[in-house]
């Protein structure tokens, strides 16, 4: 599936950047679907997400949220009088966690054997599909994503988890691209996030600083996906545009390696899906 230029390139930047990966008929599909789950959640339980203030996540929705499907509200979707600032439609700001092993639409992209040859390319030996989000950016509301690094939420000896982010709709500067510092992932794991008896908290590894001035901004268009290792810092803006961004994401960890029993996503019942590439 990946030319060695293209392994190679992922190994001395991080990332790769794939095009025209979704067909227009599945990026369609996909997010009809994404938009009929917020229609049919009458949205009474739904919590809060931000990577600004933790502290607004509600833990047992949230861990909830590992095996089944859940949407989440965006941090700026109410006013203060705690009404939505804009349609509830609008006002989502992701759906997970397990979208592939639940809806059969997105069950049947996710099983696509070009992203498991993707996988096998990239030297995960099993890998194993642990969460898919739909992580929206409404048009003035869309909420920042913090500079991170996914190893820090999907800890595994030794680091295997990639991300797979693939853009749903065009993702411009205006409406909050991703933001990858080329490169960054050799260096350390800058922080892991822990869950204990049902607390969550973010534990400093290194004072390494996030890479604000040497991030690159990755406008890309609709169907493309990027790929990039556990340990690239990424970022992304607040969208203050009138335009939508939306992403699909999943993260694949190797199933050779061992996943961490403190990773606040775990899957007692839903076991693992393994990416074929068969
Ligand atoms: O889509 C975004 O804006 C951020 C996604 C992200 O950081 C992730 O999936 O790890």
């Amino acid at each position: 599936m990946l030319s060695e230029e293209q392994k190679q390139q992922f190994e001395e930047m991080g990332y790769l950047l794939l095009a025209d990966m979704v067909t227009e008929r599945e990026r369609l599909a996909l997010i009809e679907r994404a938009y009929q789950f917020i229609e049919e959640d009458d949205l009474s339980q739904a919590g809060q997400f931000s990577t600004t203030d933790r502290s607004r996540i509600d833990n047992r929705y949230f861990l909830g949220s590992a095996e089944t499907i859940r949407c989440f509200f965006e941090e700026e979707a109410f006013d203060e009088g705690g009404e939505l600032r804009q349609a509830r439609s609008q006002s989502i700001n992701k759906i997970g966690h397990a979208l592939h092993d639940l809806d059969p639409l997105y069950r049947q992209f996710a099983r696509r054997r070009e992203f498991g040859a993707v996988a096998r390319d990239l030297g995960i030996s099993q890998p194993s599909l642990y969460q898919t989000m739909v992580i929206f950016k409404q048009p003035r509301i869309g909420g920042e994503v913090t500079w991170h690094q996914d190893a820090t939420f999907f800890y595994t000896e030794p680091t295997s988890v990639v991300t797979y982010w693939f853009a749903l709709e065009d993702a411009t500067l205006e409406n909050g691209c991703l933001w990858l510092e080329p490169g960054g992932h050799k260096g350390p794991l800058r922080e892991r996030y822990f869950c204990e008896q049902g607390l969550l908290r973010m534990e400093p590894l290194s004072d390494l600083p996030w890479p604000t001035e040497n991030g690159q901004a990755m406008p890309v268009k609709a169907g493309s996906l990027l790929v990039f290792h556990g340990h690239l810092p990424h970022y992304s803006a607040p969208n203050r545009s009138d335009r939508s961004r939306i992403a699909l994401t999943f993260h694949v960890v190797d199933a050779a390696s061992e996943y961490a029993e403190e990773n606040w996503l775990q899957r007692p019942g839903l076991g693992h899906f393994v990416m074929s590439s068969d």
